[in-house]
């Protein structure tokens, strides 16, 4: 699978932390091993302005990230979303979080 990130998943101090950081950890504490591919550019700036996030765009249609591509094509926009999927969706021999 892949992670589509802005600048990477570090930590930051915005309320609801970081989403990238959100949905990556979110993926390895249920067992998935995401390749995380950094987009940088600045989501806002436009399509001409963000060429590393014409995946993300062919996949969504827009420039924000993060988004997940499954190993299955499934295509899952916002942390939110993506964290849902990963507590729903544990990695084969994971454990399933009670
Ligand atoms: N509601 C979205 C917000 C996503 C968001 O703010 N993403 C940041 C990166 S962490 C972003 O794309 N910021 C503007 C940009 O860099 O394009 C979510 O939780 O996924």
């Amino acid at each position: 699978m892949k992670l589509y990130v802005c600048w990477g998943t570090f930590p930051t101090p915005r309320p609801g932390g970081h989403p990238c950081a959100n949905a990556y950890h979110a993926l390895k504490e249920a067992g998935w091993d995401p390749e995380v591919e950094k987009t940088y550019g600045l989501g806002v700036l436009g399509s001409a302005l963000n060429p590393t996030r014409k995946p993300v765009r062919e996949a969504t249609g827009q420039n924000m990230v993060p988004v997940l591509i499954t190993d299955d094509g499934e295509v899952i926009q916002d942390s939110k979303a993506i964290v849902a999927w990963a507590q729903a969706n544990p990695a084969a021999g994971a454990e399933r979080a009670s």
